[in-house]
């Protein structure tokens, strides 16, 4: 059974085994919570992710799929990037917004990870709507056979908080 839990604050402040990114497939950082995870994390993240690109995502990282990469300086073992789609009014993307959690834990499953904490990806930037994302993410998780212990939620605001919290 995965206990899931809502808390409200900042992601890089976190102690997880993973945490888990709202990349770009560029994997070379942006704004958001990818920037505050780059910037707290410091370099060796944004050097594992030059090296994956190099390696194995000479293309970028496909939206909805998921990479582990050292979680450098924050508490955390890991930091596992993925991708979400960026919203559409008139396209249905949410099976890409699922992938994203389902992949995630995926990885995590294969590092071994008990504690993975995720942000509301595609919340921010991307424009996806709070309460649609929140009841993809809760869904997804409940219904994604896993490992993994315990799923954190960490909402940055009472507005994504509450929206989540209706998931009941
Ligand atoms: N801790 C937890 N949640 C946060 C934090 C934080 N430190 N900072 C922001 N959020 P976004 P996206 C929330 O924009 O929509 C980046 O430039 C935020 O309030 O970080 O998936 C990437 O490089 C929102 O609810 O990610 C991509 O280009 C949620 O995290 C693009 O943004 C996601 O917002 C990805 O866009």
């Amino acid at each position: 059974m995965t206990t899931i839990r809502l808390v409200q604050g900042d992601i890089t402040r976190e102690t997880a085994d993973a945490i888990v990114n709202a990349a770009n497939s560029s994997l070379l950082g942006g704004g958001g919570v990818d920037g505050a995870i780059h910037r707290r994390g410091g370099p060796a993240i944004l050097d594992a992710c030059r090296d994956l690109r190099a390696s194995r995502y000479g293309k970028g990282l496909p939206t909805g799929q998921a990479v582990a990469t050292t979680a450098g300086d924050l508490d955390a073992g890991w930091v596992i990037h993925t991708v979400g789609p960026v919203w559409s009014a008139s396209e249905d993307r949410s099976a890409l917004l699922a992938s994203c959690y389902r992949e995630s834990l995926r990885v995590a499953d294969e590092l071994g990870a008990r504690t993975v904490a995720f942000p509301a990806i595609s919340t921010g930037v991307y424009r996806w709507p709070m309460d649609d994302a929140a009841r993809i993410a809760t869904e997804t998780v409940r219904d994604t056979p896993t490992s993994v212990e315990e799923v954190r939620f960490v909402l940055f605001d009472d507005r994504a908080y509450e929206a989540f919290a209706q998931q009941g």
